[in-house]
């Protein structure tokens, strides 16, 4: 009986130097920190496709942001300020490691060559939004908070049990982690040693609620010592600590030894949604000490400090996103809208009544609308 308890009590044991203070590597004056246990000496041409992807992303993300306003989507989720956080953990993975995203994940998406027409067709809500990801171990967004936690374990097991070497991620919100489904997804992990990383963007807000009401404890990353997994808090900011962390984890998660809980500490510099209007429960004071940690100018301003920073990076940068930018637009507003229909066609091999019933009715619905 007591070897029963004392093997779970050694392995907490062992995650319970959580360190409050987040890793890292790069200080927002762009200099590089006294920070000696993870590296930062990437080849100069990561440190600059790190930036590229990040400024592409930005520059999407605008984009959307646009297209929303002049009513092309119904709704957007914006990932400004949080591209480092995507940026680093997604660059260090390998394109066999599956990733299952929340819905915020643009930057892990264009790292995995999701076209910009892809991931404007969930947006725009036509009925094939999201397939094709899994072509590249993306599995499709998650809108129901949380559940993907479940899905990126299972995913981790049955690699596992394959006895194949990849890995899975699930990138969950601070409010995600006060839902039933991230518990139970982490201490599966931990029990079982799933393969998976637990890639937490706690970006301050879920919508109105502030991080301070999703934990009392010290930290997100805090929880791990309960499960029994390392917990790691990092500068969500910071796109080389992101990549360092999350190198050493999914190295870990790889060789055996388990999950890690990994907070990146982070801003959502926009509202939550296009449907948002966070004037309503934030201080501009507080957007404005956030804008000021903005993860793309400090990283500027790093590769100017080591020398890495060209004209050509610049260049290369405005041309990738004016010819992503003009893709997505094209896509949204020149891609004739598939036929609704065809929903409830792919549902089974023969379509059920009640589903036959919906269809008409739907379809009923938009002639009318014509
Ligand atoms: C199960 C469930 N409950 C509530 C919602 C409504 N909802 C949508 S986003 C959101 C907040 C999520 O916050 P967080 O996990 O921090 O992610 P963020 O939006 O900040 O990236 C909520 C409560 C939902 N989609 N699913
Ligand atoms: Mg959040």
């Amino acid at each position: 009986m007591a070897g029963s308890v004392q093997a779970p009590l050694t392995s907490a044991r062992a995650a319970q130097d959580v360190e409050l203070e987040p890793i890292q590597l790069v200080a927002p004056d762009g200099t590089p920190t006294p920070e000696t246990r993870y590296r930062r000496d990437l080849p100069p041409e990561t440190l600059a496709w790190l930036f590229e992807s990040m400024a592409v992303t930005r520059a999407l993300d605008v984009e959307f942001v646009n297209l929303q306003r002049q009513g092309e989507l119904a709704l957007f989720a914006t990932c400004r300020g949080q591209e480092a956080a995507q940026i680093g953990a997604t660059a260090c993975l390998r394109k066999t490691d599956w990733l299952f995203p929340q819905y915020r994940e643009m930057g892990a998406f264009l790292l995995r060559g999701i076209t910009p027409a892809q991931m404007g067709a969930v947006w725009r809500g036509r009925w094939h939004g999201g397939l094709g990801f899994t072509e590249k171990c993306v599995a499709p967004i998650a809108i129901p908070i949380g559940t993907h936690g479940l899905h990126a374990v299972g995913a981790a097991m049955a690699a596992q049990r394959l006895g194949e070497d990849s890995i899975t991620v699930a990138y969950l919100g601070d409010g995600a982690t006060s839902e039933g489904d991230a518990h139970e997804a982490m201490n599966f992990a931990a029990v079982y040693k799933a393969p998976c990383v637990f890639f937490v963007q706690n970006n301050q807000w879920a919508i109105s609620v502030p991080v301070s009401r999703q934990q009392a404890g010290p930290s997100i990353a805090h929880r791990a010592i309960g499960y029994g997994m390392p917990g790691v808090r990092v500068d969500g900011n910071d796109v080389l600590a992101c990549y360092a962390v999350m190198e050493e984890a999914a190295a870990r998660a790889r060789r055996g030894d388990g999950p890690t809980l990994i907070e990146a500490v982070t801003y959502r510099l926009g509202p939550h949604t296009t449907s948002d209007d966070p004037t309503r429960y934030r201080s501009d004071d507080e957007v404005e000490r956030w804008a000021a940690l903005d993860p793309i100018p400090r990283y500027r301003k790093y590769l100017q400090h080591i020398d890495v920073w060209t004209d050509r990076l610049e260049h290369r940068v405005q041309s990738r996103s004016a010819r992503l930018c003009a893709e997505l637009r094209d896509a949204i507003i020149n891609t004739p809208d598939m036929d609704v229909g065809e929903l409830f066609d792919t549902v089974y091999a023969d379509i059920t009544p009640t589903l036959q019933a919906q269809r008409d009715e739907l379809l009923a619905e938009m002639a009318k609308e014509a």
